[in-house]
């Protein structure tokens, strides 16, 4: 694939190809683990996705360490600076931004794919439970490690992922603290696809692609309605958003705000009403 930088970063990578955004996390030495910038990084490259009309389809990806026979997708937030209060920045501030980036990805209007290339651990196991579709390699790992290094997310990274595995197998993954290989994933419904680790790009392209056939308002609305009824209030804010913006589109819309701005009654009963 012929992969163009969209934009120049220092802890991950962002390209493009044929429609589809492309966002690496470029930690290998550290398994990808994510810091306070990698997340900061990774919410800005999916702002400009949301924005970008010729990226249609995103997908989350963990860069390949060439010295290493296993690879990782991402091991969560990186515990060399995890300090008191949070994940410890730059600026000398702790934080947990992936929230932020978790949120990010749920209300994107458009579909996003975890490529889950190695181990998918702790916060980076959390990163594709939030997105919308996974396919995995056959040596990715799974697993959450929160109780064993003091941590958790009890947000989506608990609630969401007992809608895909059912709460007796969220609560396994979330006590226990194992490892889980790709087949055992698909098995459980954690994961949509397991392929051969030399053929995980071509087949996420083929999904992309396929994806980019469909109509985007129609994808749009299906993942705003899917998340709706489990994001309670926000999710149906987003969900009611979209309608508002196809409200926007009619005559009948159109005529409210005419006649406010021509200082007359507006009238609404010459559209049709439909049963
Ligand atoms: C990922 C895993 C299972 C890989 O194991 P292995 O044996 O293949 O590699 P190794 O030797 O553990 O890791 C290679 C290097 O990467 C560093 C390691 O310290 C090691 O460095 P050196 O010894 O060579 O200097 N590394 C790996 N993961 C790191 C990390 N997360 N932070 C900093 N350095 C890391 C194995 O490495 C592993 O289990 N990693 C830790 C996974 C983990 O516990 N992550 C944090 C969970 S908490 C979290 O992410 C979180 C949350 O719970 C709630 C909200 C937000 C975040």
């Amino acid at each position: 694939y012929d992969w163009k930088p969209v934009k120049e970063y220092r802890e991950i990578l962002f390209e493009s190809c044929q429609g589809v955004g492309k966002i690496t996390i470029n930690r290998p030495r550290y398994r990808n683990a994510f810091t306070p910038l990698t997340v900061q990084e990774m919410i800005d490259a999916i702002d400009h996705c949301r924005y970008a009309n010729d990226i249609n389809v995103v997908v989350f990806t963990g860069a390949n360490d060439p010295n290493e026979a296993r690879q990782a997708f991402c091991s969560g937030g990186d515990q060399n600076i995890k300090g008191v209060g949070g994940y410890v920045g730059e600026d000398g501030v702790p934080r947990l931004n992936v929230l932020d980036l978790q949120k990010r990805i749920r209300s994107l209007p458009k579909p996003v794919v975890a490529m889950v290339n190695g181990y998918a651990i702790g916060g980076g196991h959390v990163l594709h439970v939030v997105c919308d579709l996974t396919i995995a390699s056959e040596n990715a790992i799974f697993g959450q490690t929160g109780p064993k290094v003091g941590s958790f997310d009890g947000g989506f990274g608990s609630s969401y992922l007992a809608r895909h595995v059912g709460q007796k197998k969220a609560r396994e993954i979330w006590f226990l603290c194992l490892q889980y290989s790709a087949q055992e994933a698909l098995d459980m419904g954690l994961v949509n696809k397991v392929v051969p680790f030399d053929q995980l790009e071509e087949a996420t392209m083929e999904w992309c692609l396929i994806m980019q056939q469909r109509s985007p308002l129609a994808l749009r609305m299906v993942k705003a309605g899917l998340n709706a009824e489990l994001d309670g209030q926000a999710g149906i804010q987003e969900l009611a958003g979209n309608a508002t913006l196809l409200y926007y589109f009619t005559e009948e819309a159109q005529e409210g705000k005419k006649a406010f701005l021509e200082k007359r009654a507006p009238d609404f009963q010459q559209y049709p009403k439909f049963p």
